[in-house]
C-alpha cells in the first residue's frame, strides 16, 4: 500500500467513526434528547466530508509503533480531529481569519451563521474530552486521564489557543513589536505544532511507551509541526486555491509576517528540508517500524493540499 492509500484508508475510518460519535455523543447522558437540528447540521458540516485527517493518521501510526491496532487508537484519533475541526471553525470566523471557504466548501459561519459556528466549535471542543473519557479509548482510567490532560494542555492557553492569541496580537495590537523569525517559530509551535505534537505523543501514551520513546515522538512531532507550518505558508504563496481547498495569498494580502515573508522562499525551503530530516532522525530508535511515519515527514514537506 502506498503512503497516499494508507492516508486515505485512515481518513475513511476517521470519517465513519466521526459520523457515529458526533451524532451520538453530544446528547444528554440519561435522556435521549436530540441535538438541536441546526447545531447538528453545523457539527456535521464542520467534521464530515473533507480534510486530510493527518492528525488521526499520526495518532494511529504512532500507536502502531507500540503494537496497537487501528481500532485501539481510533477514538483518540477522532477526539483530536474534533479539536482540530473546532479550531478551523473558529479560525474561519469574521472576528478571526474571516475565511469564507474551508475544505473546498463554505466555512461553517458562511453555510450557517456566526453564532451557530461559535456554538458548533464549543460543542466540538467539549465532545473531544467526552470521547476521551470513555472506556472505548483505553481500558485504563490512568491512560485516559493522561490523554485528557495532554490534549487539554496542547489545545489550551499554553498551546494552540495561546499560539492563536500571539498570532492575532502580532497582527492587530498597536503596541506590537516587529516580527522576528524566533517569535514566529514560537507562536507556530503553539498554534499548529501543539496538536501535531500531541498526535505523535498520543501513540506512546496509549501504547505504554517509556520516557525515551515519548521524548523521541515529542521531537518528531515538533519538527513535523514546523515542517507542516512552513509548507502551509509556502502553499499560501505558491499554491493553487482549488487544490489547497481554501483561499491562498491571504498572508501577503493581510501583510502578515510568516517565516516565508521574513526569510524568503529559498531559506524557508531550506528550513523545511532541515525540519523534515530532523523529524526522520528522531525516529531512529523505532527502526523499521517507523517507515510510515518517515513517509509522513516526506509527505508534509512535499504536500500541495
Ligand atoms: C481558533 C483557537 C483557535 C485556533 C486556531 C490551527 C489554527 C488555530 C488555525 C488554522 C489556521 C491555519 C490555516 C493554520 C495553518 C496550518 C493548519 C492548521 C492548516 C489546517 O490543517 P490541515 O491542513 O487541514 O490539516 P485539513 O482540512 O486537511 O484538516
Amino acid at each position: 500500500m502506498t503512503f497516499s492509500q494508507r492516508l486515505d484508508q485512515i481518513a475513511g475510518l476517521t470519517e465513519a467513526r466521526l459520523g457515529t460519535l458526533v451524532g451520538t455523543k453530544i446528547k444528554h447522558p440519561e435522556r435521549d434528547d436530540p441535538i438541536p437540528p441546526r447545531l447538528l447540521g453545523a457539527l456535521r458540516h464542520a467534521t464530515l466530508g473533507g480534510g486530510k485527517r493527518f492528525r488521526p493518521f499520526l495518532v494511529i501510526e504512532s500507536a502502531a509503533l507500540f503494537g496497537l491496532s487501528e481500532r485501539q487508537a481510533l477514538d483518540t484519533a477522532v477526539a483530536l480531529e474534533c479539536v482540530h475541526c473546532y479550531s478551523l471553525v473558529h479560525d474561519d470566523l469574521p472576528a478571526m481569519d474571516n475565511d469564507a471557504t474551508r475544505r473546498g466548501m463554505p466555512s461553517v459561519w458562511k453555510a450557517f451563521d456566526e453564532w451557530t459556528a461559535i456554538l458548533a466549535g464549543d460543542a466540538l471542543l467539549t465532545v473531544a474530552f467526552e470521547i476521551l473519557s470513555t472506556p472505548e479509548v483505553h481500558e485504563s482510567p490512568e491512560v485516559r486521564l493522561a490523554l485528557i490532560s495532554a490534549l487539554a494542555k496542547a489545545a489550551g492557553a499554553a498551546g494552540m489557543v495561546g499560539g492563536q492569541a500571539l498570532d492575532l496580537e502580532a497582527e492587530r495590537l498597536p503596541s506590537r513589536e516587529a516580527p522576528t523569525p524566533s517569535g514566529i517559530l514560537h507562536l507556530q509551535s503553539l498554534k499548529t505544532g501543539a496538536l501535531i505534537r500531541f498526535a505523535c505523543e498520543a501513540g506512546a501514551i496509549l501504547g505504554g511507551g517509556g520516557p525515551d520513546e515519548r521524548a523521541a515522538l515529542h521531537r518528531y512531532g515538533t519538527e513535523l509541526g514546523l515542517a507542516f507550518q512552513i509548507a502551509d505558508d509556502l502553499l499560501d504563496v505558491e499554491g493553487d486555491a482549488a487544490t489547497v481547498g481554501k483561499a491562498v495569498s491571504k498572508d501577503a494580502a493581510a501583510g502578515k509576517a510568516t517565516l516565508v515573508s521574513l526569510m524568503g522562499i529559498a531559506r524557508a525551503r531550506a528550513e523545511l528540508k532541515r525540519a523534515e530530516q530532523a523529524a526522520i532522525d528522531a525516529l531512529v530508535p523505532f527502526g523499521a517500524k517507523a517507515e510510515t511515519l518517515i513517509e509522513a515527514a516526506r509527505f508534509v514537506a512535499e504536500r500541495n493540499r
